[in-house]
């Protein structure tokens, strides 16, 4: 989805505002990823800092800040624009690769084969159908939808028809709404479902397990109409469409085993930006972090056995980090 600049009251929105209309750029039309994250962690820090940026100076002083983005932000004080982001305005490329990437399941690589085609908006797509996989095409029908946001009381009462209906089908389900929700977000772009059941660990070998227990979810869901689509299911993944209002709603489901449910809560809760602060912290003191598992990493850099881990607050002692409630995890 696309990143908006964080934190609606923030007296810094308009220097946000810029660095992730670059960072944006930067994915979509440069494909420089690392580009991207460097944008979009100065957008952070700047709107974390709660006093009123006067000048590049000032901003430089900030963790992410060098010495470029402080002189746009100059020249954005000064001049009220950047002459980048105006030249990116009329560039055909960025242009087209801004219109397509809208669409759920093209992404900048896909965006720039179709305008090499002569495709240049979502507009366009609707003659060129036959160049668009199944989830492109789910992208494209729910395209207006999938921009909207998702209110937290509706995200409350598709919670509430997913945990009804997977208690009714086999009440051992344990059921986390992660993503922005968990961290409290007023509005989500989607919605994140993590499930497990004590019968599905690392350690088991039964075949077909995982995937019964997710297709079983699926399916009672789609028998209850709160699923409308399917983009991809697999074994411990579905991608998906569910409604309750007018509205469609973009739906992710994961299975994971039992015993690896904390480090998936935790990852899955993001923001991804304090998961890479969090795997970053990690690897300071010894450990790698992903989200099946904790390890401590020997003097060989050589990851150990995953240590165990009851609950996220386990994670955040083994590796001395402060303990952050989701709604901190901005
Ligand atoms: N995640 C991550 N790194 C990524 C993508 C995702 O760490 N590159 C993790 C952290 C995210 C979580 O997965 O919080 C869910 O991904 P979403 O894209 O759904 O992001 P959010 O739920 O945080 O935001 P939105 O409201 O846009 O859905
Ligand atoms: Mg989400
Ligand atoms: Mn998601």
């Amino acid at each position: 989805s696309k990143r908006k600049a964080p934190a609606e009251d923030n007296i810094n929105h308009d220097f946000c505002d810029f660095l992730i209309e670059l960072a944006n750029y930067e994915k979509n039309v440069n494909r420089n990823i690392h580009k991207h994250n460097a944008y979009r962690k100065a957008a952070n820090t700047i709107a974390a800092y709660g006093k009123r940026i006067t000048s590049g100076e000032e901003a430089r002083k900030l963790e992410g800040v060098g010495k470029k983005i402080a002189e746009k932000i100059d020249e954005f004080i000064h001049t009220g624009k950047l002459r980048k982001l105006e030249n990116i305005k009329h560039d055909d490329t960025a242009i087209a690769v801004e219109s397509l990437t809208r669409v759920t399941g093209i992404g900048p690589a896909k965006a720039q084969e179709l305008f090499k085609l002569g495709i240049k908006s979502t507009k366009d797509l609707h003659n060129h159908k036959d160049k668009l996989n199944h989830h492109q095409l789910i992208g494209l029908k729910y395209l207006e939808d999938f921009e909207k946001k998702i209110p937290r009381a509706e995200i409350e009462l598709i919670e509430d028809k997913i945990r009804s209906n997977i208690n009714a089908l086999d009440p051992e389900y344990l059921i986390t709404i992660c993503g922005s929700y968990r961290r409290g977000k007023a509005e989500s772009g989607d919605i994140d479902v993590l499930i497990t059941h004590p019968n599905f660990t690392s350690s088991c070998s039964e075949k077909g397990l995982a995937s019964n227990l997710l297709k079983k979810v699926v399916n009672k869901l789609e028998n209850v109409s709160l699923i409308t689509d399917t983009i991809s299911l697999g074994d411990v993944k579905f991608m998906g469409v569910c409604k309750i209002s007018e509205i469609a709603r973009r739906l992710d489901i994961r299975l994971t085993p039992h015993d690896q449910y904390n480090c998936a809560t935790l990852y899955f809760t993001g923001s991804d930006m304090f998961n890479k602060e969090m795997r970053a912290h990690a690897i300071q003191e010894g450990f790698t972090l992903n989200e099946y598992c904790l390890r401590p990493l020997g003097s060989t850099g050589i990851p150990g056995e995953p240590l165990p881990v009851s609950s996220e607050r386990d994670v955040f002692d083994y590796i001395n980090f402060p303990y952050k409630d989701p709604c901190q995890r901005n």
